[in-house]
């Protein structure tokens, strides 16, 4: 079956990407897809992906650099828009070892009151 270059059609984020499976979005442009994470550690707590196919931060190369730079020069604009004002926490899980479940490259932004994560 065709697809579009960057697109995965085994892939649930892809699909999400797709608009095939429904997301709880928080914002989007041509880069990348911000949503809420279904399962959330932290009382806000959304998912940055590209837009674009990317398994996992175990493939990104210095060509990716602007990619990552947008997905992370995001995070303060995002996390004011959704109420976080006291600070927040991003993490990228890579691989196995990395406690990585979903291979779509995404960075997880989470904020609001502690406790929610040790450490
Ligand atoms: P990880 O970094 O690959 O471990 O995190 C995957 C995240 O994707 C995890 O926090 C899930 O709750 C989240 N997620 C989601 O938001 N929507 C989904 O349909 C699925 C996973 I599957």
């Amino acid at each position: 079956m065709s697809h579009e270059p960057g697109h995965d059609p085994n892939c649930l984020f892809c699909k999400i990407v797709a608009g095939q499976i429904p997301s709880k979005k928080v914002y989007e442009d041509e880069q990348v897809l911000v949503f809420h994470d279904i399962h959330p550690w932290a009382p806000v707590h959304v998912l940055i992906i590209p837009k674009q196919h990317i398994a996992t931060m175990a493939e990104v190369t210095r060509e990716h650099a602007p990619l990552l730079g947008h997905m992370n020069a995001l995070v303060p604009e995002l996390m004011k828009q959704l109420g976080v004002t006291n600070g927040f926490r991003t993490v990228m899980n890579t691989g196995p070892d990395g406690g990585q479940e979903v291979y779509h490259l995404h960075l997880h932004a989470m904020g609001g009151p502690r406790p929610w994560l040790k450490g």
